[in-house]
């Protein structure tokens, strides 16, 4: 059977009625006030300022979408359509702008409270990610998430969240994708802090961000849960990993890959036996042996620490996207290390998938289905929410081909729902704005409104594809082609 054709017969099912509907930012993509009010330097300002080149237009979140002044017209927009929540993240630094919490920053705390407040007086509930990408400056200048310390550090602003916060939030991320802090910003380095030291520095980033999720959740699950009666959990991304060929090495390959790069951020969260992956475990070790290191590049973790990180979740939040083709290769000569190497995988696209501007981004909706049976297969039985789902283009008010890929990517959720009883429990388009879309700067937009950016307004427009998806929130099912 031919699994590639982009042919789909529309799912005209209901969602299920309590199925949530939102849509979601970043702090740091939309937020802009980069220096107000006493908000603390984090490593986007740093990284954007210091290296422009890296950013596709060489542009920055300064002003962004300004969303930091325009909180009352952002509610409006939200309300107009009708979303039952809506994703957003608090800048670290805009609440500790030294990135410890000897220092609160009394604005941060303002600001964030009347963002909750307005909303839950719309009748939007707020679902808050603790951090989305912008470690403070002052944490990095110490290894950021390389150094062990940072549990503790984290452990601090989370608390400072609950107790101004908690007594209205009921729905906390701990982290945004932990892949892209530690494989881009510390393995490939093409996200800030940019530095480059793969095979080593993210698998130590790795560590320590699931340390500190789990120190986060235990916190809220001892101190606050009773009291704020709300859910904790975290967001990964999986990029869906099919098979190149079906020859026996390709189907290895690809469960390895994504093993490699979804299963080494979720298992030790919700597989029952916790810990990385066992394929992961034995390729990095296997690896780090013939690159004559006398350990596994992979920290490990003690049984203690095991048994802390399992079950840390009140759900599943994932963040899909896309698809690839992955093939198993030989072993790679020795060099430096790299997670690819330690993989033995190679990615690729197929040429009949449709593209989006992003060049890591094709549209494969069946690759969605295909992923959320994954996870139920893996995890068990979890309530999942979409985080984050969503598509690219260039500028552009009348844009048929995102409602297209809304149509088709929630047409393949309906399937993993009805004819795989996943467990889906709600979904955020990502996103409610066009907004700093990090290296691709201004130029790839992702937005249910488009911004104009070169407004000092910065004017909010809706998109033809903002009215599809509010029709979709009122009739709770896709409208036929
Ligand atoms: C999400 O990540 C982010 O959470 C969100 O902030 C972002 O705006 C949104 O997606 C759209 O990008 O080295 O060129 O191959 C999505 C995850 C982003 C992961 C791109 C892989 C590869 C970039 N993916 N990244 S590249």
């Amino acid at each position: 059977m031919d699994t590639w054709r982009q042919v789909f017969a529309i799912n005209e099912n209901k969602f299920p009625d309590d199925f949530l509907f939102g849509t979601a930012t970043a702090s740091y993509q939309v937020e802009g006030a980069w220096n107000t009010n006493g908000k603390g330097e984090n490593i986007w300002d740093r990284y954007t300022h210091q290296y422009p080149d890296k950013i596709l237009d060489k542009s920055n979140g300064d002003v962004a979408c300004d969303s930091y002044n325009k909180l009352e017209e952002d509610v409006r927009l939200l309300k107009n359509m009708n979303v039952d929540f809506y994703r957003f993240s608090v800048s670290w630094s805009r609440i500790l702008p030294k990135g410890f919490a000897y220092q609160v920053n009394a604005d941060g705390i303002r600001y964030y409270n009347n963002l909750i407040d307005l909303l839950i007086s719309n009748g939007i509930t707020p679902m808050v990610t603790m951090f989305h990408w912008d470690t403070p400056q002052n944490l990095e200048y110490f290894g950021g998430f390389t150094n062990s310390l940072i549990v503790n550090w984290f452990e601090e602003y989370a608390r400072i969240l609950f107790d101004n916060f908690g007594d209205r939030v009921k729905f906390w991320i701990t982290f945004n994708e932990p892949k892209q802090t530690c494989a881009e910003g510390y393995g490939i380095g093409t996200k800030a802090p940019g530095y480059k030291l793969f095979g080593i520095a993210d698998y130590m980033c790795i560590h320590n961000v699931l340390k500190s999720h789990a120190r986060v959740y235990h916190l809220y699950n001892n101190t606050y849960k009773e009291t704020q009666q709300g859910k904790i959990g975290i967001t990964n991304d999986a990029v869906w990993s099919e098979p190149k060929t079906q020859s026996v090495e390709d189907v290895e390959a690809a469960e390895r890959g994504l093993l490699f790069t979804f299963g080494l951020y979720t298992d030790p969260i919700y597989h029952y036996n916790g810990d990385y992956p066992q394929v992961v475990k034995e390729f990095v070790s296997a690896r780090s042996k013939l690159e004559g290191f006398s350990y596994s590049r992979l920290p490990k973790f003690t049984p203690e620490e095991i048994t802390y990180i399992k079950g840390t979740y009140d759900f599943f939040g994932l963040n899909h996207y896309t698809t690839t083709l992955v093939n198993n290769v030989d072993p790679f000569p020795i060099g430096d290390p790299s997670q690819i190497k330690d993989a033995r995988i190679r990615t690729s696209f197929s040429p009949s998938w449709p593209k989006t501007a992003s060049s890591w981004f094709k549209v494969v909706p069946w690759g969605f289905t295909k992923v959320l049976k994954w996870i139920k297969n893996r995890y068990g039985d979890i309530d999942i929410y979409v985080t984050e789902n969503g598509y690219s283009d260039h500028e552009c008010l009348n844009d048929q081909e995102r409602i297209n890929y809304y149509k088709q990517y929630l047409s393949a959720l309906l399937d993993a729902i009805y004819d795989h009883k996943v467990n889906v429990k709600g979904y955020a388009a990502w996103s409610f704005l066009d907004n700093f879309e990090w290296n691709d700067g201004y130029v790839n937009r992702f937005g249910l409104y488009h911004v104009n950016f070169s407004d000092p307004q910065r004017t909010r427009t809706p998109k033809a594809s903002l009215y599809y998806f509010k029709n979709i929130i009122k009739n709770r099912k896709l409208i036929k082609l």
